[in-house]
Parts: structure tokens; C-alpha cells; sequence
């Protein structure tokens, strides 16, 4: 799916703004929908949880209502008019004058629909925007279900069941670690196209010798029988035609090609000017290819070694929502850290951010938000959860929106799932999804999902993955406080990842810190407990050539659910939630600083 851009042929209205915002309840909302009475204001785009005082904001469950009117200016005539939703959190109806224009299941991915046929350039039109917040174990994130069973039997001080229904109530149960920031988190935008358009680009890059071969197919669409030729040129950085190509596929040479590298090396990005008709829409990407041979993980043909972090989409009073200014602040804080990549954990990110790190040489890891697939010991996920059309559906949509982007070097199906359970039921669930991942990548990156601390030797899927990615936690969950433990067990550990023969890297580990406590003697929690937590797990990766990347849990310090385990969100950032460096970020840049991108591992 194209990104919404304007240029001479087309315009986008950004529907950013403050909106009218009201909680409402389970009731799933009507086909002819009225906007609620007594609304109150709210932000858009942004989480609406923490824009107001009340806590039912925070502890809402079930839907929300939006409603704006949008004018339609009478110079769109004529065109197409197409309205887009970047991400609406996690289930969203959109309703047109009061009736229902589309629906979206995800929060984290796009949709639009075309409304030319319903409202007339130069008129207005009311749109009402329902949000459900409501997680379960039919959707990604999965929350855990029976809220009242639940709090009876976790809590010794509830005297029954009946008293839990007092107390417990309908609720969301997050089976993941991050608040469920919910509502229209991402831009609203309505643009047009000419009524011949370009639907879909799609550019394979390739390199051959000193030339850049790329592979491309323009989809055209149309409201009329009409004829019409596509022509593409490609420009360099400085806006100069260096190749020319017409038809709707084929492939284009650009001869002496620049190169995409991560930073510090230069990220070279081209733009595909495509035309067809009346219409034109421009597409950057980048020449650079990633393969996996052996025990490397290949960026235009070098051993890439990743430096870098899970990274969440997060900050005070926006929530989960869109805000370029901490985007741009913390791309500038990763080239600081002397950083190189981050994982999307655990959801697709906001198109702008994949935008800045192809800009900036930022490598991404792209995830889905399947995140807490797993429901212990006694109930096989893989046989009771509703979710295996819905993981199709977001792989599908978060590949087309991100399949040319230079910055995403490699899928991610999803995090810390059970794999260790029901080992068999895992494998065939993952590993068919994990073919049909491959098949819908037209450069065919490489594919794997995250892996949770857990019994290895059980676990067949992980080793079946293109790149080993585990996340570990030996010294704060489990071995806690014990560094000598913790590096003895995940030396042991890596010892078996060393006879799979293929890239291994970590993906997550890492100690809360809260900033300011000191200790002469590192104990957990403290700024020097995750400094040594590091120190010593990174040597055990240095002197393993098989290890391609460290990538820290986790960037910045997170909100959360409250719980005796977090003290005002998760703290194991490198830095504060508001991007203040940890003792850990100072010795992460010094470390990373003399690490570099290519050719770390030599063997
Ligand atoms: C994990 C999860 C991540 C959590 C982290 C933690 O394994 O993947 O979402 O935030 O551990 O700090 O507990």
C-alpha cells in the first residue's frame, strides 16, 4: 500500500487535529451510527489513555467513539477522493454520514477506502471513528481472557468468586508487557488521485558488478476502460534521471550504482518516478541486498553484526501515538549510542519512522504484533486460539506497506510465543507461517520470529529460522542477581546454539535500572547492576563467530500496566522515558563506538 504523499497531481488533507471523543461500552456499535451526546476533546492522532485525568481513560475496556466533519474542497473535483487511516488501535468501524464506510481488524497497520461516489467536492461530511481497545486470545497482542476467574484465583485475598465479580469487572489482560495504548494512533488523511491511478509500486533491488539491477511492477487501476502507459524513471539523490524504463514490469539498470549502507556508512537512497496517465507518485528506496550464508547475515554482500535495541513506540501523554518530534530525537539518539538497528517490538511501527531510517541508515527488524501466543502449560494455543487468519492477514498488510523499504532487513513473526509446551503444534503453526511469510516478500528477506527464554532443547522451531533470535534473561528473571550463574548457564546455552550452524543473535536481554540508584557493589536495580549485567553477557558473545548481533531490551524505559514488577513502567531502558542517558547508555556508546557494522566476526 502506498504511502499518501502529495505532489503536482495529487493532494492530501491532513485530518490531524483535535476531534470529538467520547468512552463508550462493549456494545458493538450499529450499522447506523449517531454521534454520541456530550462529547468531550480529544487529540488525534494520539493514544487518548492519558489526555485526561479521569481513569476510566486509562482503564477503559471496550469501544470509543470519534467524530469529525471533514470539508471537502471544491477543487478536488473530479479526482478520486480516498480516505486513510495509518493505524486505528485495535479494531476500528469508520461510518460516513451514518453509515458504515469500512471496518479494520489490527491496530498497528493501515487501511482506506474510496469515498468519491459518496460526498461531493465543495460539500461536507460527517465521520464518526469507533475504536475497540478490547484484547483476547483472537487477537494480536493477545490478552488473556476470564478476568473474574483470573483475579479470584491469582489473588489469596479474594474470599470467592462472587466477591471478584465486585471487584474485577470487565477489563483488558494484557499477555504482553507494554500498555494498551488504544485509539486513533496514527494520522487520518484524506488525499486524491486522478481516476486512472497508481495503485501499488513494488522494487526489488539487486546488484550486479557495479550496476544496480532493479526489479519492478506498477499496479495500475481504473475507474474506466482506458488505455494508458507507465513510464518510470529513476533519480538519483540529487534529482537527476539516471535510468528510464516504460511498461508496467520489467527490470531497470542503474549503471555505477550508489549504494544503501547502514550508518556511518552513506544510506544512498534513489526514487522511483513512476507516471502513468495524469498520474504520478514517487517512491524512494535504496540499492542493498541481505542474504544469509552460513553463519552471516550479508548487507550487500558483508557480514552486518546488529548494534542495537527493541525499541517501543512510547511517550508521555501521546502514548503510542504518532510524534515526529521524538522520532527525529530518537534517531539522532541512536546514532549517538552509535547504534545501528532496532526491532519494531512488538508491532509495526508508524510509516514516518521507516521513512527517517531509510534517511538515516538505520537497520529495522520489522514485527508483527503477535506478541503473547501462549497460555501455559495446560491449553495448546496453536489448537484453541482464533488467530492464525488474523497473523495471515497482518503479515500480508505489514509486508505490502514495507516491502521497499532499504531499512527492513528481516521479518519478525511475531515475539515470545510458546514453543516449548506443545512443541509439535508450535513447529507447524510457525513453520508454515513462516513459509507463507517467504512467499509474500518479493525480495525475500529473511524470516524468523523472537524466542522466549525457555527450554531450547524442546523448542523445534527456533533452530528452523533464517536468523536464531533469542531473548534471555539470566541474571534478572531467572539466576537473578547471580552474574556468575547467569554467564555460566547462557555460556552453557550458547554452546548449543553453536552446533545449529546458522546466524544466531539476542534480541533481547537486559536488568531494570532506575536512574539515580548507585551501589559500589552492583546489585539489580541499580545503574551499575546493569552496566555489569551487560559487560560481562557481551563478552560471552564476543568470542562466538556465529553471533551477529546484540540488540539490548530495551531502548527507552516503557509504560506498562501497574504490578508489584514494575515501578512506574518497565526500566530497563539504556534510557529514561523521557531519553536521558542510563550509566548503560554511556557504555554501550564507548562499546559500540569500536564495534563495527561489517567484518566484526572474523573466522
Ligand atoms: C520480554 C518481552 C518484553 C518485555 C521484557 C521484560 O521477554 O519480550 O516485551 O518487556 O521481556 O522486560 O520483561
Amino acid at each position: 500500500m502506498l504511502y499518501p504523499r502529495e505532489n503536482e497531481v495529487r493532494a492530501v488533507m491532513d485530518l490531524s487535529g483535535v476531534w470529538q471523543f467520547k468512552l463508550m461500552d462493549e456494545t458493538e456499535p450499529e450499522d447506523v451510527l449517531a454521534a454520541p451526546e456530550d462529547m468531550e476533546t480529544i487529540a488525534v492522532p494520539g493514544s487518548y489513555n492519558d489526555q485526561k485525568e479521569n481513569p476510566k481513560f486509562r482503564s477503559h475496556y471496550g469501544w470509543a467513539c470519534y467524530r469529525r466533519v471533514i470539508r471537502i474542497p471544491s477543487c478536488y473535483k473530479g479526482q478520486r477522493l480516498v480516505l486513510r487511516f495509518d493505524a486505528v488501535t485495535h479494531q476500528a468501524k469508520v461510518y460516513l454520514n451514518g453509515k458504515l464506510l469500512v471496518e479494520h481488524r489490527g491496530g498497528f497497520l493501515p487501511f482506506e477506502a474510496e469515498i468519491t461516489d459518496l460526498v461531493a467536492a465543495g460539500s461536507s461530511a460527517e465521520i464518526l471513528v469507533m475504536a475497540d481497545n478490547r484484547i483476547s486470545h483472537g487477537t494480536l497482542p493477545v490478552g488473556n481472557e476470564g478476568a473474574i476467574a483470573f483475579f479470584a484465583s491469582d489473588n489469596p485475598g479474594v474470599p470467592s468468586v462472587e466477591a471478584a465479580k465486585i471487584w474485577a469487572g470487565p477489563q483488558n489482560m494484557p499477555n504482553f508487557d507494554f500498555f494498551n495504548y488504544a485509539g486513533i494512533n496514527r494520522p487520518v488523511r484524506l488525499y486524491t488521485t486522478p481516476q486512472t491511478y497508481i495503485d501499488d509500486i513494488t522494487l526489488v533491488p539487486e546488484i550486479d558488478g557495479e550496476d544496480g539491477v532493479v526489479r519492478y511492477e506498477v499496479e495500475v487501476k481504473s475507474s474506466k476502460e482506458t488505455n494508458y502507459e507507465v513510464q518510470v524513471d529513476i533519480l538519483d539523490a540529487d534529482g537527476k534521471t539516471v535510468a528510464h524504463t516504460v511498461g508496467e514490469n520489467g527490470f531497470i539498470r542503474i549503471p555505477q550504482a550508489k549504494l544503501w549502507w547502514p550508518w556511518p556508512g552513506t544510506p544512498y537512497l534513489y526514487t522511483a518516478r513512476v507516471t502513468c496517465g495524469e498520474d504520478v507518485y514517487e517512491e524512494h528506496f535504496g540499492v542493498r541486498t541481505v542474504k544469509i550464508e552460513g553463519t552471516k547475515f550479508l548487507i550487500n554482500g558483508k557480514p552486518f553484526y546488529f548494534k542495537g535495541f527493541g525499541k517501543h513506540e512510547d511517550s508521555s501523554v501521546h502514548g503510542r501515538g504518532l510524534d515526529q518530534c521524538i522520532n527525529v530525537k530518537d534517531m539522532n539518539l541512536i546514532h549517538w549510542l552509535n547504534a545501528n538497528s532496532f526491532r519494531t517490538s512488538h508491532y509495526p511501527n508508524s510509516e514516518e519512522i521507516y521513512d527517517l531510517c531509510d534517511r538515516e541508515g538505520i537497520v529495522v527488524i520489522d514485527e508483527t504484533p503477535a506478541v503473547g501466543i501462549g497460555a501455559g502449560e495446560h491449553q495448546d494455543p496453536y489448537k484453541t486460539f482464533p488467530i492464525r487468519e488474523h497473523h495471515e492477514q497482518v503479515l500480508r498488510e505489514m509486508i505490502a506497506r514495507d516491502k521497499n523499504h532499504p531499512c527492513v532487513v528481516m521479518w519478525s513473526m511475531g515475539n515470545e510465543p510458546d514453543t516449548e509446551h506443545f512443541p509439535e503444534s508450535a513447529y507447524e503453526y510457525w513453520h508454515t507461517l513462516y513459509e507463507y511469510t517467504h512467499s509474500l516478500d518479493p525480495a525475500d528477506r529473511p524470516v524468523t520470529y523472537v524466542c522466549c527464554q525457555n527450554n531450547y532443547e524442546r523448542d523445534l522451531v527456533t533452530r528452523t529460522m533464517d536468523v536464531v533470535c533469542i531473548n534471555r534473561y539470566y541474571g534478572w528473571y531467572n539466576l537473578s542477581g547471580n552474574l556468575d550463574a547467569a554467564c555460566y548457564a547462557l555460556d552453557m546455552e550458547l554452546d548449543f546454539w553453536a552446533k545449529q550452524n546458522k546466524p544466531v543473535m539476542i534480541t533481547e536481554y537486559g536488568a531494570d535500572a532506575i536512574p539515580g540508584i548507585h551501589e559500589t557493589v552492583p546489585e539489580m536495580f541499580s545503574e551499575e547492576y546493569q552496566v555489569e549485567f551487560y559487560r560481562r553477557q557481551n563478552a560471552l558473545f564476543d568470542k562466538r563467530p556465529f553471533f551477529v548481533g546484540e540488540q539490548v531490551w530495551g531502548y527507552a524505559d516503557f509504560n506498562t500496566v501497574q504490578g508489584c514488577m514494575r515501578a512506574d513502567g518497565n526500566r530497563k531502558g539504556l534510557l529514561s522515558r523521557d531519553r536521558r542517558p542510563k550509566m548503560a547508555a554511556h557504555y554501550f556508546k564507548n562499546r559500540w563506538g569500536q564495534v563495527p557494522n561489517f567484518d566484526y566476526k572474523q573466522n
